[in-house]
């Protein structure tokens, strides 16, 4: 889906157990990417069924309505709002002689279409390869399903087994070029481990980016589209007790995306694994909003996130009015009181969440007292990158440095455990 726009088709499958309200939100989500990919949707399917077709996935009276009318409206693909097997892709499309693309390949298109760093290309690459893998496992699990298994081994199963194995080099030759990339941010990462660390998260299209600009000052592309964001920034920026602080931006989640086309992101991830806090974002005009909190932390917990802090932003408030707002408001508090509520757009309520991200600073980092022995290099070292230093003074009677230091509370463990090894828990004031 390149230069011109292609007429398309939605279709979705609503299975019995999914509710009419849920599913027709979904569509309208499939009708914004496939906006954002830069279609023109001339017409919408949506069938309900107890389990999808095994051979079309939808009922074949509708596939002939939709093979009709496609050809009456010149439309030339048809996006489902299911993923398909490739049998399933290759009937459909040769039934309705229309281009098929199911829902995780028109994100991977749009992920395709705004990639702009090498990271970034190379990580939706990965994610192209990924798919494409587990649409070939599925493949070889249909062919041997209809062909009964014992016996066969004919062409259809050494060319998958080949394909396999030219996807799995190529995956492995790009994750290989992604962890070069990863060694350079690592270095920048270490060199701001003393620094509060904060990463924007959230469903796509919640505002990240446009917070991000309204507390930074930069100029990040923003737009009322999905998946604008694919790359992740990270900048300085300053709190009201000057308290340095660094933000990062990065890729919005999508409900439904397979676990792992996630983690071909990882690298971009790794920021929101290791920041102190997280902001996730929410669009509280919304409709299903609870619904997209859930998924969301449904991907934190799928690449890792454990039990970090997490600080729930309702963004858009400015979109939001009247006694209905005042309800949701408060049921949305009572459900998550580390919320806050604000309008990136026009600062509205942002020095709340300036007051919230001090208060976790104070909470966060604490003074300390300690005695190193010049011997512990390794931890002079890790104190001296980690912390800030207050005090210090070098004891010569017992060659040791006498510290005051600042330094964020996680890392007090660690140092703990090293004073604990060599006897010199006295050494430790906290
Ligand atoms: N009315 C209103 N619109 C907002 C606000 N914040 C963001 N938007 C709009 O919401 C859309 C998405 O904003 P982005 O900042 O690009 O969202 P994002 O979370 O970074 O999205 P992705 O990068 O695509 O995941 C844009 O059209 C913004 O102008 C806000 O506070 N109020
Ligand atoms: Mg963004």
């Amino acid at each position: 889906m390149k230069d011109k726009k292609n007429r398309v088709f939605l279709i979705g499958v609503r299975l019995k157990s999914i509710s009419k309200e849920y599913y027709e939100e979904s569509m309208q989500e499939l009708f914004h990417l496939a906006d954002t990919a830069g279609t023109k949707c001339v017409g919408t399917f949506v069938q309900t069924l107890e389990t999808p077709n095994i051979t079309n996935y939808i009922g074949k009276g509708k596939l002939e309505e939709i093979r009709d009318l496609a050809k009456e409206k010149e439309v030339d693909t048809i996006i489902f709002n299911n993923n398909l097997s490739p049998s399933q892709s290759r009937n459909i499309s040769d039934f309705t002689c229309c281009n098929v693309v199911d829902r995780t390949e028109l994100i991977l298109d749009i992920f395709a279409k705004h990639a702009r760093t090498k990271q970034a290309k190379l990580q939706v690459e990965l994610a192209q390869l990924e798919y494409a893998y587990t649409k070939l496992k599925r493949m070889w699990k249909h062919l041997s399903r209809i062909k009964g298994g014992i016996g066969f081994r004919g062409p259809g199963e050494t060319q998958i087994e080949v394909d396999r194995r030219e996807i799995r080099r190529k995956t492995e030759y790009l994750q290989k070029k992604l962890e070069e990339i990863e060694k350079t941010s690592f270095t920048k990462r270490k060199k701001r481990s003393g620094v509060i660390s904060v990463a924007l998260v959230g469903y796509t299209n919640a505002g990240k980016s446009t917070l991000f600009n309204t507390l930074t000052h930069e100029n990040r592309y923003t737009a009322d589209q999905l998946f604008a964001t694919l790359d992740s920034k990270t900048r300085l920026f300053p709190t009201e007790n000057k308290e340095k602080l660094v933000i990062t931006d990065t890729i919005g989640f999508i409900r439904e995306l397979p676990h792992k086309l996630v983690t071909s992101f990882q690298t971009t991830l790794l920021e929101v694994l290791e920041a102190d806090l997280l902001l996730h974002v929410v669009d509280v005009a919304h409709p299903n909003l609870e619904d997209l909190i859930d998924s969301v932390n449904g991907v934190l917990k799928e690449i890792g996130v454990g039990d970090k802090n997490v600080l729930i932003v309702f963004n858009k408030i400015d979109k939001m009015s009247g006694t209905g707002f005042k309800f949701l408001k408060k049921k949305l508090t009572g459900i998550y009181p580390d919320s806050i509520f604000l309008s990136a757009k026009d600062r509205d309520g942002i020095s709340g969440l300036y007051a919230k991200i001090d208060e976790f600073i104070r909470k966060s980092k604490t003074t300390i007292r300690l005695k190193i022995p010049v011997r512990m290099q390794k931890l002079i070292s890790f104190v001296y990158s980690n912390s800030e230093i207050l005090v210090e003074e070098y004891d010569e009677k017992e060659n040791a440095y006498d510290l005051e230091i600042l330094i964020k509370k996680r890392f007090i463990p660690a140092i703990k455990e090293q004073m604990e090894k060599e006897e010199l828990m006295a050494y430790l004031e906290i």
